[in-house]
């Protein structure tokens, strides 16, 4: 039926060409129920086949009789069908060329589809987002076939082959159906060829470049193709246009009011850039459309005091009263101006809605702060209860040399879809302005764009012309729309220019003086579309002359006012407070870290419970371990693991939230810890042993995290910041690969509060211990983090007031400690959270040996009335007759095992006395001095089982000396360029030459 109906309609339409009847009705009938199984070739196919059939049936072979029947009932007369444009199939050079004109058309349909996805896929590598002109993404792959770089007919070999290969000329004014899979059509679904390309053109190769084909999910690409090529998607209203124009006046008039009033000051200007502003500002507002009511940021240098005025809202006075010498209140070493945070709660006039800006205070050290950054946000989305980033969210802006160059871009970004450390999509802004400090992207970097390390994280780029102010605009609400939706991250490449010198004091004539040439001719962008804006008609002068004299205005008090400001506080520039917290603290006083026996009861009978068997398989090793557990526990005794678990539990019980991180923490590399179950039978199920100790505890947020250093702990660090209720701890596999996050050390962890005046209790625990493991798996290289200490070696404190300790730990810029007993272990975390400030605390722990008798300590340490001991005395033998000891020897961590073992072998226990330093810095001057003073006939030493170079030695040495006023030896391995030997006899040669100076009297 259905075919006899297409053929009768056939007859009708005077347009038909004289071919392909039956594919040329399908094309134009689209919702003809044929289509589904009939199409170009095969509809052809079937029409001059039945013709035949209609003619003689045993023409074609008899399998089609029925269908035939089927379509064209028995009283069908083809004659009444046929006419001059049916298929002649007897006529076979006729049949001939219709397969080959329909071919043909098959082949350019293709051709055109092939066309518009290259240019989906390719398009931005001709996009026109360089501002200067002087480069496109495709000269890089000109360059990389050492192909000619001119410009000529260069969308043939970059964006499509089909261009000029297929496609020409003659084909322009051709109408093709669009496919399926773009949205240029708008409503049309067919347009000519020159007006395909014309408006891929505009959409990919125009001021906004787009990467996402790469997209492994079909949604999104579907969403950003929408966003893009919907005709008139880049359109902005009046009123939006003029909002852009305003923000750009006060981002170009903000940097020019720097320069005019401090033109020697460094800032790391934005000019060139000023856009920037206007994205982040359109940014902003969106995101309050779409639900978030907090943003996270961090910026490098560029640009950076012109976002904490215009987006942050930072008041100007205090910008510009940083720009003098001025006395800071609070005590610490400070920071330049362009390295400071703030946080506002802004009021967003066109949505009516708050939303919390707070931007990170963030060192030199370029894209360390970015970690740091997702890890708070994923810390505020916590205490939301955000589980979905539906709230938070993070925006980090970069430099493009630094965000090609650094590695810890990628060891933050590839963290976006874990599940433990995802923010549910970043924002990613790189201030692209062609340049770092002096070097060119040629020599910064190996591929087309700076941000092509967002491909192997499945995010997708928008490269934008930051002198097309609407694209810009444009770009910031379909990645912020974007973000939102898909809760993944999304990068903009701000493709702009740096209008003067890497900072204000650089010529950059010296190494880049094309570049500089072109700059120097470039208006700024401002008046660019000052201009456009006027040309439409949406502005006029006096607008502009209005806006740009309100904005002066504002300057010019707010550059009074700040001469009024005579002191700086730091405080003012905090971007995370802790409300309340101090003051609800007293200032005395570390509250108890003891627990009742109730509680230690309660979590060590669960830490020793395996789950019910029926609905939990757990591996036999581990009912063993239980069963040995238990043991110990009906002992009175607690080894290193459940030391930790009742610290561990205790707080949870008192609503402290604990987020333990690092690699294959949730076992502990030393299998000691086995917070977590795995089920023997069922892949993937788990049982979380300390989730379910009290009904009402906090989060224990236990998880193995991907195999970084850097990135890890930096976020873990962000995270700590976010509140003082709270314990994080990072867990070094080794204590000495932290050494890969060095950076995080050296400019968070040793010195934030010193510089922003930013607290943070986290824990960094380093397994630690010169055991034969080699060099490396051995230091976790102690003397570093003594090196930071911030602490004069000279200045021994006030030994008889009673607060010196708390004092000290005020003081103190982190604490370092080596400890050695479970008991010791569990009131030093507990610590943590009793003190009324917080400290970082960087903490050697035990690597083997743990099941060492000397790992252990009584429940009774762990009762109400026990605290940490920052240093245990000797209670032995030697303590009863201490006159009659002959060595005292202090020293700190495992190598007290070493000594107690070698003087109980060589019966040396009523000679040799024992101190074990628990707490190295800030050094327990008042507690060494007692025991010094106790064996004052006996020779003093410091032990360590380190290199004489390395360990605690160099900070011990000069604070014992000084205390003692007497020159103290070293017992100690030879120094070393190694932490470690690799060879085993060399370390039994070591370690036999130690214990012969350990014993030797
Ligand atoms: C980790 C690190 N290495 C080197 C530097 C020194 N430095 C400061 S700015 C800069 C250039 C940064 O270029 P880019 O990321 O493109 O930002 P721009 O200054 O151009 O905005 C360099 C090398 C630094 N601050 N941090």
């Amino acid at each position: 039926m259905a075919l006899v109906r297409i053929l009768q309609i056939l007859k009708g339409p005077e347009n038909v060409s004289k071919r392909g009847f039956l594919s040329h009705f399908l094309w134009k009938y689209k919702s003809c129920k044929a289509e589904t199984f009939l199409s170009g070739t095969n509809a052809n196919f079937l029409e001059a086949q039945y013709l035949d059939w209609a003619k003689s049936r045993g023409s074609i072979d008899s399998t089609w009789d029925g269908f035939y029947e089927s379509v064209s009932g028995p009283t069908l007369k083809i004659e009444e069908f046929e006419d001059e444009f049916s298929p002649k199939t007897v006529n076979l050079k006729s049949k001939e060329k219709d397969d080959k004109e329909s071919k043909e058309r098959i082949k350019l349909h293709l051709a055109v589809q092939n066309l518009i996805r290259s240019y989906q896929t390719r398009g931005h590598l001709l996009a026109k987002t360089d501002p200067l002109k002087l480069t496109i993404g495709a000269r890089w792959i000109l360059k990389s076939q050492n192909a000619p770089l001119d410009m000529k007919g260069v969308e043939c070999r970059v964006v499509s082959r089909e261009l000029g290969s297929i496609l020409y000329e003659e084909h322009m004014d051709t109408v093709f159906e669009l496919p399926g899979r773009t949205f240029i059509g708008g409503k049309e679904t067919a347009l000519t060829l020159r007006e395909i390309i014309s408006r891929l053109e505009r959409v990919y190769c125009g001021a906004i470049g787009i990467e996402y084909m790469h997209l492994y999910d079909l949604d999104c690409v579907q969403f950003i193709r929408e966003r893009m090529e919907t005709p008139g998607a880049f359109d902005k209203t009046i009123e939006e246009k003029r909002d852009i124009m305003r923000r750009l006046t006060k981002a170009v008039f903000l940097e020019k009011y720097f320069a005019t009033k401090w033109p020697a000051e460094k800032r790391f200007g934005l000019e060139g850039g000023e856009s920037m502003i206007a994205m982040l500002e359109e940014i902003v507002d969106c995101s309050t459309k779409l639900g978030v009511e907090s943003i996270v940021m961090a910026m490098q240098h560029r640009g950076r005091l012109n976002m904490l005025v215009n987006v942050c809202r930072k008041q100007l006075t205090d910008i510009f009263a940083q720009f003098k010498p001025m006395e800071p209140k609070e005590p610490g070493s400070g920071d330049i101006k362009y390295h400071l945070g703030t946080f506002i709660h802004r009021f967003i006039r066109k949505t009516n809605k708050y939303i919390k800006v707070s931007m990170s205070c963030n060192p030199s050290h370029l894209e360390v702060v970015s970690p740091v950054v997702i890890g708070k946000a994923r810390a505020e989305q916590h205490w939301k209860g955000d589980s979905n980033g539906d709230k938070v969210m993070a925006i980090i802006m970069h430099g493009d040399a630094a965000f090609s160059g650094q590695g810890v871009v990628y060891e933050t970004m590839h963290l976006g879809n874990l599940p433990n450390f995802t923010t549910h999509g970043s924002i990613h802004i790189v201030c692209n302005n062609q340049i770092g400090y002096t070097t060119d992207p040629r020599f910064a970097r190996s591929s087309p764009y700076c941000s092509d390390v967002a491909k192997c994280v499945d995010a997708p780029v928008l490269h934008v012309n930051s002198d097309d102010a609407e694209a810009v605009a444009h770009v910031a609400r379909v990645a912020i729309e974007f973000r939102c939706k898909f809760k993944k991250d999304v990068v903009i490449d701000l493709v702009c220019y740096r209008r003067f010198g890497h900072s204000e004091e650089d010529e950059p004539m010296f190494t880049q003086p094309i570049m500089y040439k072109k700059i120097k001719i470039m208006q700024t962008v401002d008046r660019i579309y000052g201009d456009k804006l006027k040309a439409d008609g949406v502005i006029t002068d006096a607008d502009i002359k209005g806006w740009e004299k309100e904005y002066m205005d504002t300057l010019n008090k707010h550059f009074e006012l700040a001469k009024k400001i005579t002191k700086l506080s730091i405080m003012d520039w905090v971007d995370t407070p802790w409300t309340g917290f101090f003051e609800a603290s007293d200032p005395k006083k570390i509250r108890d870290t003891g627990i009742s026996e109730t509680t230690i009861t309660t979590i060590s009978q669960h830490f020793c419970r395996p789950p019910e068997p029926w609905a939990f398989e757990i591996h036999k090793g581990i009912h063993r371990m239980l069963e040995k557990r238990e043991k110990m526990v009906k002992s009175g005794m607690a080894d290193w693991a459940m030391g930790e678990a009742l610290a561990y539990g205790s707080l949870l019980r008192d609503k402290i939230h604990i987020r333990l991180t690092g690699e294959d923490v949730e076992r502990g590399t030393m299998a000691h810890r086995h917070h977590v179950y795995h089920h023997q039978g069922v892949d993937g199920a788990t049982y979380r042993v300390l989730d379910t100790l009290y009904p009402d505890q906090s989060l224990y947020s236990l998880h193995n995290s991907s195999l970084s250093e850097f990135g890890i702990l930096g976020f873990e660090v962000g995270y700590s910041y976010s509140s003082p209720c709270l314990l994080t701890i990072w867990e070094a596999q080794y204590g000495d690969f932290a050494d890969t996050a060095q950076p995080v050390f050296d400019t968070f962890i040793a010195n934030g509060e010193s510089k922003w005046v930013c607290q943070t209790g986290i824990v960094v625990q380093l397994p630690h211990g010169i055991d034969g493991a080699g060099p490396e798996h051995s230091s976790a290289r102690v003397e570093r983090y003594l090196q930071q200490a911030d602490d004069d070696e000279d200045n021994i404190p006030d030994l008889d007031d009673k607060y010196m300790p708390l004092k000290q730990l005020r003081a103190a810029n982190w604490t370092v400690c080596n400890v050695t007993t479970p008991a010791n272990y569990f009131h030093l975390i507990r610590r943590q959270i009793a003190l009324p400030f917080r400290k970082p605390l960087i903490l050697m722990t035990p690597k083997v040996g743990l099941k060492h008798p000397y790992y252990t300590s009584p429940f009774k340490d762990f009762l109400p009335g026990t605290s940490f001991q920052r240093l245990i005395p000797e209670t032995g033998p030697a303590s009863q007759k201490p006159k009659e000891v002959k060595k005292l020897i202090f020293c700190s961590g495992k190598v007290a095992i070493t000594i107690d073992e070698l003087r109980k072998e060589k019966k040396l226990e009523e000679k040799i006395a024992l101190c074990r330093i628990e707490q190295i810095y800030p050094f327990p001057y008042d507690l060494v001095l007692k025991e010094f003073c106790k064996y004052d006939k006996a020779k003093t030493v410091f032990c360590q089982e380190e290199h004489k170079n390395q360990g605690p030695w160099s900070f011990v040495r000069p604070r014992l000396e000084n205390l003692f006023g007497k020159k103290i030896e070293c017992v100690s391995r030879p120094p070393s360029a190694a932490s470690a030997t690799g060879i085993k006899w060399i370390h039994a040669k070591e370690l036999k030459e130690l214990k012969e100076n350990i014993v030797d009297l």
